[in-house]
C-alpha cells in the first residue's frame, strides 16, 4: 500500500529524509482503505512541511483517533484476559489436597527439648526430616502437584524412637485429583522405606533417615483441619501431663474465641491419658448446623461432599442442601458414598440420617465399604439432615454425572451397592460387590480338573484335595496378585494358598505367616450342652470365655490375646451394658462357679457399623484391665484369628461351645461348659432360609437342627480346626437365629473373616 503512495510521488533527496516520518502517518491512514485521499494529503504534506506538530495534528484526525482508541482497548482486552486467566481460572482449576500423617524415626532418641516447636533441636531435626519427606516426594510420580510439607510434631511412644507427626500439600488441577488419594501419598512413602529396607527389620533407610514402614500413616484432611492447625494457626495448644496424677488444666475459652482448635494432651511413655470434662455448655438445637451449595457437575468433572465438620463427628442437629446440575439430559448425578449406603425410608425412623432427593425420603446406614448412589435426573436437590440421638459417624461422597441408560461401562456389571464389576467377577465366588449380589443365581460351580480351563478361585489352594489328581493344590506358595481369595504376607506380597496362617509350614518368603502363632492349640490336645451338646472336657476350649454383668453370665466371648476378647456387639448394645465396670469375664473354666481367672474390662469396643436393627457387624472387642497371668497356661489360651483369605468350604464341620440355654424352653443354665459340632452352609442356602443375610454373617448347623446355639451362647466361638489336625480358628461368633434347634433353621454367626483387620487394627 505504501508503495503506491510513493509511485505518486516526485520528491527530492532533501525532502525524502523529512518523509520518512510522514511515511508513517500514511501507512496508519491507509487501514480505512481510502488510498487515493491519504495520497493526495501527503503531496499537500510535501508542499507545506510543518514538522512534529503537524504529525500530531495529523494523528489526532478524527477518523486516526478512532484507530487509535481501537488498538489500545484490544490490547486493553487482551491484558485484563490474560491477568484474569492467571488469576481467576488457573486458580479455579487447581485445588489444595491436604494431608495430615504420622511417622517412626527409629534409632533416634527423644529428647524433652524435640517438645518445644521453637527449640533449636526441633528446628533442627524438623529441618532434616522436612528435607528428607520433601526429597521423596519431589522424586516421585506427583512431584509437580506435590507443594511442601510441614513438620507440626515430633513425640515418642513405647516404642522409642522419634514420633514425626506432619501435614502435607498438594496443588492439583481438578482432573488430576485421583493421583493424589490418601492411599496413593501413603504407597510413595512406604514404597521409598520399602527399597531400603534393612536386614528383614520394618526399617529403611531414605537418605540416612531410619523410617519405620509399618508406622506410617497418612490421612486425607479438609483445608480447614490444616489452616487452623498448621499454617501458622495461633489456635493450637500443648499441654504435656509430666507427673502421673497431677491434672493438668484444659480451659477451651481462653484463648480461642470459639473457633475449631487443636490441643495435642502428651503424657510420659507407658501412661494413658485421663480427659475430665467437667462442664459441657449446651447450645440450644436452633443452633443447627447448615450447609448449602450449588454444584454444576459437568462431564468428567468430580468433586466431594462431607458430612458437616467431616471428619469430626457428625453433630445430632444439622441441615444440609446440594444442588446439582449436570450439563446434558441424558447425564444424572451419581454419588460414590465412602462407608454409607442409602436405602428407601421404610415404616421406621431414620437413625443415621434423613435425606430427600428430589422429593424422595431414603435413610441413610453406615457400611464398611463403598455404594454408588445413582439420580437419573439432570438436577438434583439434596437435602441431608443430622438425626442420630448423638454425635455421629461422618461420611463423605464423590459426584460425578454418569449415562442414565448405560450406568456401567460395557462388559460390567451393575451390584445392589451400585458399583460396577467386571463381567467376570459374576459367580466367582468372590463377594465383589459388597453385598453379595454378583453371587446369586450362580449355579454350583464344576471343577474342571483337566486343567483346559482355569480353576473356579474357591477351589484353588483351600488346602482341600478338590481334584483328584492334585491340581488345585499344587504352586500353592507362588506368588499371586493380591486380593480376597490370595494371603497377604507382612511384607505386602500375596501368595495363592489361602489359609497360610499358622499352618506350622513358613510360606511367605519373609515367613510372616508363622509369626504370632502361639494360638489354637487346646489342652489335652484333640479330643472332642447347647443345645444337643455335650460336657467339654477341661482345657478342651481354653479360648472361651463367659461374660458375668451385674453377676448374671449373658453372654460368651474368645480370648484372642493376652489381654483382648472377642464378642458380639449385641451384648453390649443397650445402654447400661456399654459400662465396662459392670462386666466380668471368666476364663480358664469349664464349669460354671469355678473360673480360672476373674478379670475386669477396661473397655469395650463395639463394631462402629453395628446395626441393631439387622444384627450386621455383630462384632465386639473388650479390653482387660490387666492381662491373663501367663501361669494360667494351658487353661487359657488364644484362638488363631484367620486371615481375610481364610477358607472354610461349605459342610465343613466346627464346633459351637457357650453355657447358654440347651433348649428354647429351658428355664436354667449348664454348669458344664456345652459344645456340638455343626456344618458351616453356603451363603446361597443360608439367604434361601433367611433371605436379607449380610455378607458380615454365616450360617452354621444340622439340617434336623439337633445341635444349634441358644439363648447365652451370644458372642461365643465357632471353632473350626485346620485340616490334619491343625491349630483352631475363630471363624464365627455366635449372634442370631430363628428360635434355637429348630429343622432348617440354622445359627447365624458373625463372619470373623471379614472383621480380621478391623480387629487387628484395634489390638496390634
Ligand atoms: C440368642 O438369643 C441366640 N439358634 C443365639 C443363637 C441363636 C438363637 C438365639 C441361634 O443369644
Amino acid at each position: 500500500m505504501g508503495s503506491e503512495c510513493k509511485e505518486s510521488g516526485d520528491v527530492d533527496s532533501s525532502q525524502q529524509d523529512a518523509a520518512s516520518v510522514a511515511d508513517v502517518s500514511v501507512e496508519v491512514s491507509t487501514v480505512d482503505h481510502t488510498l487515493k485521499k491519504p495520497c493526495r494529503k501527503y503531496r499537500r504534506t510535501r508542499r507545506k512541511p510543518k514538522g512534529l506538530s503537524r504529525l500530531w495534528a495529523h494523528l489526532l484526525s478524527v477518523q486516526h483517533l478512532a484507530v487509535i482508541i481501537t488498538a489500545v482497548v484490544f490490547v486493553l482486552v487482551v491484558i485484563l484476559w490474560s491477568v484474569l486467566w492467571v488469576f481467576i481460572f488457573r486458580h479455579e482449576g487447581n485445588s489444595g489436597v491436604y494431608f495430615a500423617g504420622m511417622f517412626r524415626v527409629a534409632n533416634v532418641e527423644f529428647i524433652p527439648e524435640y517438645r518445644q516447636a521453637e527449640s533449636h533441636e526441633f528446628v533442627s531435626m524438623a529441618t532434616k526430616i522436612q528435607h528428607v519427606v520433601s526429597g521423596v516426594y519431589k522424586m516421585s510420580s506427583v512431584a509437580r502437584l506435590y507443594k511442601h510439607t510441614i513438620i507440626s510434631d515430633l513425640s515418642t511412644n513405647n516404642k522409642g524412637g522419634v514420633l514425626v507427626h506432619f501435614w502435607m500439600v498438594f496443588e492439583v488441577p481438578h482432573l488430576k485429583s485421583v493421583a493424589v488419594c490418601e492411599e496413593c501419598v501413603g504407597i510413595i512413602l512406604r514404597d521409598s522405606v520399602h527399597t531400603n529396607l534393612k536386614n528383614r527389620s520394618s526399617v529403611g533407610y531414605i537418605l540416612g533417615l531410619p523410617v519405620d514402614i509399618d508406622s506410617i500413616l497418612v490421612n486425607a484432611v479438609q483445608r480447614s483441619d490444616y489452616s487452623f492447625n498448621a499454617a501458622g494457626s495461633q489456635c493450637i495448644d500443648k499441654l504435656y501431663a509430666s507427673l502421673p496424677v497431677v491434672k493438668v488444666p484444659l480451659n477451651i475459652f481462653s484463648s480461642w474465641g470459639g473457633v475449631r482448635c487443636h490441643v495435642k494432651l502428651t503424657a510420659m511413655p507407658g501412661f494413658l491419658i485421663r480427659l475430665t470434662v467437667a462442664s459441657f455448655q449446651i447450645e440450644p438445637s436452633d443452633s443447627a448446623s447448615v450447609c448449602v451449595s450449588h454444584i454444576a457437575s459437568q462431564p468428567h468433572v468430580t468433586g466431594q461432599i462431607y458430612s458437616p465438620f467431616h471428619p469430626s463427628l457428625m453433630p445430632p442437629h444439622c441441615f444440609c442442601t446440594w444442588i446439582f446440575q449436570t450439563p446434558d439430559a441424558a447425564l444424572g448425578v451419581a454419588l460414590l458414598l465412602h462407608n454409607y449406603v442409602l436405602k428407601p425410608k421404610d415404616m421406621k425412623g431414620c437413625e443415621h440420617g434423613w435425606w430427600r432427593v428430589n422429593e424422595v425420603i431414603f435413610c441413610g446406614t453406615y457400611v464398611g465399604h463403598e455404594s454408588v448412589f445413582r439420580i437419573a435426573e439432570r438436577s438434583a436437590e439434596v437435602e441431608f439432615r443430622c438425626t442420630s440421638q448423638s454425635a455421629a459417624q461422618p461420611f463423605r461422597a464423590s459426584y460425578s454425572s454418569y449415562n442414565i441408560s448405560q450406568p456401567c461401562p460395557e462388559n460390567h456389571f451393575l451390584c445392589s451397592t451400585g458399583l460396577c464389576v467386571d463381567k467376570s467377577r459374576r459367580c466367582d465366588g468372590l463377594d465383589d460387590c459388597q453385598d453379595e449380589s454378583d453371587e446369586v443365581f450362580c449355579s454350583r460351580p464344576n471343577k474342571k480338573c483337566d486343567g483346559s480351563s482355569p480353576l473356579h478361585p474357591l477351589f484353588v489352594c483351600n488346602g482341600e484335595m478338590d481334584c483328584a489328581n492334585g491340581l488345585d493344590e499344587t504352586n500353592c506358595t507362588q506368588e499371586t496378585s493380591c486380593s480376597a481369595v490370595s494371603y497377604r504376607c507382612r511384607s505386602g506380597s500375596c501368595i495363592r494358598k489361602k489359609n497360610a496362617r499358622c499352618d506350622d509350614v513358613a510360606d511367605c518368603q519373609d515367613g510372616s505367616d508363622e509369626h504370632d502363632c502361639a494360638c489354637g492349640l487346646p489342652v489335652p490336645p484333640g479330643s472332642p450342652r447347647i443345645v444337643g451338646g455335650t460336657d467339654s472336657e477341661e482345657g478342651e476350649w481354653p479360648w472361651q470365655v463367659s461374660l458375668h454383668f451385674s453377676g448374671h453370665l449373658i453372654c460368651g466371648a474368645s480370648v484372642v490375646s493376652s489381654d483382648w476378647l472377642v464378642s458380639a456387639a449385641h451384648c453390649f448394645g443397650k445402654d447400661r451394658l456399654s459400662d465396662p465396670r459392670r462386666w466380668r469375664a471368666h476364663l480358664g473354666a469349664s464349669t460354671q462357679g469355678s473360673p480360672g481367672h476373674v478379670a475386669e474390662i477396661q473397655r469395650i469396643v463395639v463394631h462402629e457399623y453395628y446395626d441393631p436393627q439387622t444384627l450386621d457387624y455383630d462384632v465386639a472387642l473388650l479390653r482387660l484391665k490387666r492381662a491373663w497371668p501367663a501361669s494360667l497356661g494351658p487353661l487359657v489360651a488364644p484362638v488363631c484369628l484367620p486371615g481375610a483369605s481364610h477358607a472354610v468350604t461349605a459342610r465343613h464341620r466346627c464346633w459351637v461351645t457357650g453355657w447358654g440355654h440347651r433348649s428354647e424352653e429351658d428355664k436354667s443354665l449348664p454348669s458344664v461348659l456345652q459344645k456340638a459340632q455343626v456344618s458351616v452352609m453356603s451363603q446361597t442356602e443360608c439367604k434361601k432360609t433367611y433371605g436379607p443375610v449380610s455378607p458380615h454373617m454365616l450360617c452354621a448347623g444340622v439340617p434336623s437342627g439337633e445341635r444349634d446355639a441358644c439363648r447365652g451362647d451370644s458372642g461365643g466361638p465357632l471353632s473350626c480346626r485346620a485340616p490334619g489336625r491343625g491349630r483352631w480358628f475363630l471363624i464365627g461368633i455366635v449372634s442370631w437365629g430363628a428360635g434355637c434347634g429348630r429343622p432348617h433353621l440354622p445359627g447365624v454367626y458373625a463372619r470373623v473373616t471379614k472383621f480380621t483387620s478391623w480387629i487387628y487394627d484395634h489390638i496390634s
